[in-house]
This record gives C-alpha cells, structure tokens and sequence, in this order.
C-alpha cells in the first residue's frame, strides 16, 4: 500500500479559507483531478482536486476547517488507483506554478482621476470563458473601489471580480449568461475624484472585501493557477460526486446568508439555473420574521403545522396517500374548526414536550359516599356535585405542595404560578374543548361543580368566550363518565402536566388482614420531563390519592 498525502495546492492569497463542503469519503476511489473538498472565502468558492488517483484511507478535514497552501486534506493509497487512469506522483500536490499576479497581467486602465473608467476583467489565471452568473450592481449605483460588479462561475468555482475604481456606475457592458475573458471589459464607472488605481483589481481575496484601502493588485484566487488539475475550464468530470448539498449562490450571497443565519440550503433561488440571490435570502428572512414561513430547524423543534404533510419539515417520510374508495365506499366530511385548532396545538404538544405519564390508583370510596349523600341533602339547589369538583379540590392541594406543576418554562426561566386556574377537558360535538375554573383555590366544592356545569354546557352550545378558555395553570382531562381504565393525555402548553382520571370501579382491596370492597379511581398524570422528574411524579399522585382518600388531609 503507497499511502500519499493530497495537499491543498498554491492558493493564491487566499490563506484559511473554509472547508464547506466534502467531495468524497473514506473508502472511495478517486481519479487524478477529481474534486476532494470545496472552499470558500467571502468572495470566491472554488473545488480542491486531488493530485493523484487511488482509494480514499483518512479525510484530515472536517467540515469548517480552515485551510491554506500546504494543509493534507486527505491520504490516498496509490496503489488501488483504477488502472486505466495512472495515478499522479505524490508531490503534485503542490503547484509548479504560481499565478500571475493581477497586476502584472492585468491590463491597466486608464484611470483618471475623475472621468469615466472601464473596468476590465483582471487576471483570473487560468480562467477562461467563464460565465456571468451575477451582476451585482446596476447603472447609478455608487460602488466602493474592490467592491464586486459581477459572479463569474466555471465548472469548479466562483468568485466575484471586483470594481478597480470608486464612482458611480455609468454602464454594464456585461450581461448575464455571457463568457468573459481576461481583459473583457464589464462596466463602465465615472470615477468618484480619487486617484483611480493604475491596476485592475484582482477578484476577490477575502481580506479586501470591507477594506477599500487594500491593495488592489493581488494574485488571482487560484483554482486555475496551481495544479492542472484546478484548471476551472477543464472538461467536466462525470466521476465527481453529485453535489446534492451546496447550494446555487455566490460566495458573497453565502456570507450574507451565514451572517443572518438563513439556512441557504431552503431558500429557493429565483435566479438563472435556480441561482439563489441575495434579495431570496432576504425574502425568506421576511418570511420567517413575519411568522409566514419557518426553517426546518424550527420546524422540528415544533413550529410545524399540524398537516400530516409537516412530517417532511421533521425529516419523515410522507404521509401516506391513499384511494381508499378502491377498497370500499367512502365519505368525506370537512374537519370542525375546533378540530383543526385543537389538533394543531395537541400536534405541537406531542412533539415539543418529553412527556411521561404515571399511573396511579386513589381509593375514593368515603368521598364517592359523601358526594352522594351531599347530593341527596342538595337535591334541591339544582346543584349537583360531581367528582370532577372534588379533583380539582384535590389537584390545587397537591399544586400546592409540589409547585413546579403549577409551572411553565419560559426561555430558560421557570414561571411558578401563585394562582390556581384548573382547565378541564369537556367533549363537546364539535371537538375537544377546555374551559377554566378560575381561582379554583379560592372556591368551594358546591360553586366549582356549578361553574363547571355552566362551562360545560357553553362548551357544548360553542357559546365559550376566549376568556373563559384561556389562563389554566394545569389540567384535568376526566373519561371517568365514559369508562376506560387509563390512558396518556397531552400536557396542555404551556402547562407542564395534566391529570387524566377514567372510570372508578369495586375492587378487592388488601388491607392488610383481608381484601376489602374499596372504589378505586385511576389516575394518569402526564408531566413534562424537562421541567418534572419521576420521582416528584410519583409523589404528587401519592398525594394526590391520600387527599382523594380522606379529603380531611386539604386542610392540613
Ligand atoms: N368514575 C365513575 N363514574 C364517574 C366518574 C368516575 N371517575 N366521573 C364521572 N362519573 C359519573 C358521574 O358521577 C355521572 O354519573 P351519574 O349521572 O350517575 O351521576 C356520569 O359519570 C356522567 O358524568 P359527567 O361526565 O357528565 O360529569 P363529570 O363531571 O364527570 O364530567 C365533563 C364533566 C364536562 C368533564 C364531561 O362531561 C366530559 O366532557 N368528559 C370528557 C372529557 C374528555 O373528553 N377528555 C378527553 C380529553 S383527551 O381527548
């Protein structure tokens, strides 16, 4: 095995340039020339090919290292180079040439110091007619001297050529799509006064960039100069991986997309060939800002939509798609309103809360015994009292003694709330609705089953206003008038934990001595891990049972 190390070649000035992309991976066999990583600068990206052929044994870059002249990239074994290409030597990692300097090869405008200047494509080695992918300014545009006119693209790179003159832009002798040269000229630019530079600018350096002041004469960034194998116009190689990750954009539109944090990767390009421009990147700043849009990372973190086709924003695979009338007759019925905005919130619930859910029993046999004989002596009042009434009595006690699920996360604050709003879950025809018991600490057994009586029927009528839903500090959700044993509800954010209760039944209980006939009520406390630990969990729903057990405990 002949292990030969690939070294990033004569760069021009560029010195530390980004890793932004890797070509290949370990294990792969790669042709001499054939492209390894991509970097860039704030003003050109270009593609870094190997100097020799062979099998891919180590990458020694990652994903934004910094890279000059001279840096390993990566570590060949020549020997299982594909044989009908014959590897290159070892040392033609290193370029035998250096660019030209722009200066020297550069043609000099004749620049005075105040008339109009035709800017000229300076030396950009060894490119050749390289496509104008990007006009970056326009007629009366006031630009900076280096300030970049155009994008040019070969088939490896890209980089901006920059303005040699400060003033106004008086003509764009260029036009998109174009093939330019060295010594093309692409605008025209009334020089602002200044001294014009006697010297094209070179494109591109990152260090020039903000500098007006840098001098303008610098080597060409060199995909062209060093190694045969960076000649930009080189024949394309069908053997390069495909590039399914980097976006279509200039180095500059990358800069300004890393500045503000926009994934490039979504945003869609309206230019030629998909070409994403700047003003893309601030269209989708707008819409992410104005709420419009979101990124996928956001999505993921549970901004998604509550459509089954938002799985693609969390990375799924598609929502299945289905012609169920080939399998039967079928209806369709649109979803409620309260449907859609319930299953929305329960959506983002379910996915941005680590939940768990303790299950527990509570004896209520004395208490079952008191809410009936109480209603017995209450016939009359119309009021009756209900189970429901006693649990929420029960829940403020037990949010009382464990206050962190009476909480809500805001930031990287907890918010423990010193009020007591109870938001029950009521089924109504329309959808799942929560109306709130304010102040439930505040009130007794008789006005809580009153109010909730009330709720519940503006629930089931629709007649609930935003205000009666809305300020709970925790919930119940009670199946126990339907059945069932237990089940997992969904904490209602920003709550941090929510008390499910199904239907009470008779069971032998072990006293000790003997199994008793007790009434025994499950309960399944959802909490949210992030904020609620299992043990705490455990012991809210222990309470929670004594006080349902012996509701003298509340007062205790
Ligand atoms: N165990 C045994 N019986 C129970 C019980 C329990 N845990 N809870 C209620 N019951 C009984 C009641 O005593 C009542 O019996 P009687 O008619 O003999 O007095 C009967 O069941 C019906 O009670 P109810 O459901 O009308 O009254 P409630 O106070 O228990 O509940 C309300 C009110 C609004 C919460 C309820 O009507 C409701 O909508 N529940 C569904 C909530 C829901 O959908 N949750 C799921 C959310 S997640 O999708």
């Amino acid at each position: 095995m002949a292990l030969v190390d690939i070294q990033v070649p004569d760069i021009g000035d560029f010195d530390e340039v980004a890793v932004i992309e890797l070509l290949v991976k370990v294990g792969d066999t790669v042709k001499a020339e054939q492209s390894l990583i991509t970097v860039e600068s704030d003003k050109a990206s270009m593609e870094i090919p190997s100097s020799g052929a062979g099998v891919v044994k180590e990458l020694l870059v990652k994903l934004g290292d910094k890279v000059k002249q001279g840096v390993v990239i990566a570590r060949l074994d020549s020997d299982a180079a594909p044989a009908e290409k014959p590897a290159a030597p070892a040392a033609a990692s290193a370029p035998e040439s250096k660019p030209a300097p722009a200066a020297a090869a550069a043609p000099a405008p004749a620049a005075d110091s105040s008339g109009p200047v035709k800017v000229l494509v300076p030396d950009i080695g060894d490119f050749k007619d390289v496509a104008v992918i990007e006009v970056l300014v326009k007629v009366g545009d006031t630009v900076k001297l280096e300030q970049s006119l155009v994008t040019v693209e070969s088939d490896k790179a890209s980089m901006e050529i920059p303005s040699n003159v400060a003033g106004v832009v008086k003509e764009i002798t260029v036009q998109l799509g174009d093939k330019i040269n060295i010594g093309d000229p692409i605008a025209v630019v009334q020089a602002s006064g200044a001294a014009a530079p006697t010297a094209a600018a070179a494109p591109a350096p990152a260090a020039t960039s903000d500098k007006p002041d840098a001098p303008a004469a610098t080597p060409a960034p060199a995909p062209a100069a060093g190694t045969p194998a960076a000649a930009p116009a080189a024949a394309h190689d069908p053997s390069a991986p495909v590039r399914t990750g980097l976006p279509h954009a200039s180095p500059s539109v990358r800069k300004f997309a890393r500045e503000l944090g926009v994934p490039l990767e979504e945003v869609k390009g309206s230019g030629a060939k998909g070409r994403i421009t700047a003003e893309d990147v601030q269209a989708f700043t707008r819409a992410v800002m104005s709420g419009a849009s979101q990124t996928r990372a956001a999505a993921a973190k549970g901004g998604a939509g509550s459509g089954a086709d938002s799985g693609a924003a969390l990375g799924l695979i598609p929502w299945p798609k289905v012609d169920f009338s080939k399998f039967g007759p079928i209806e369709r019925k649109d979803m409620s309103r309260i449907k859609k905005i319930s299953g929305a919130n329960l959506h983002r619930n379910w996915v941005m809360i680590p939940h768990v859910t303790n299950h527990d029993d509570a004896d209520i046999t004395d208490l079952e015994a008191f809410r009936v004989s109480t209603n017995k002596e209450n016939e009359k009042s119309g009021v009756k009292v209900t189970m429901l009434a006693f649990l929420i009595k029960a829940c403020v006690a037990a949010l009382r003694k464990f206050p962190e699920f009476n909480a809500s996360i805001d930031g990287e604050q907890l918010v423990y709330k010193q009020y007591y709003h109870i938001g029950f879950a009521a089924d109504t025809p329309n959808g799942l609705m929560v109306p709130v018991i304010k102040d439930a600490d505040k009130k007794g057994i008789m006005q809580i089953s009153q109010e909730m009586g009330e709720l519940a029927k503006k629930a089931r009528d629709g007649k609930l206003s935003p205000g009666e839903m809305s300020g709970a500090s925790f919930t119940i959700s009670s199946l126990g008038g339907i059945g069932g044993r237990y089940f997992t509800p969904i904490i209602n954010a920003p709550e941090v934990a929510i008390l499910g209760v199904c239907r009470s039944t008779m069971e032998p209980v072990w006293d000790g001595k003997a199994f008793a006939p007790r009434l025994m009520l499950p309960l399944s406390l959802s909490w949210d891990h992030r904020v609620i630990d299992g043990a705490a969990a455990a012991r809210f729903n222990v309470y929670l049972g004594q006080i349902l057990g012996d509701f003298r405990r509340v007062l205790l």
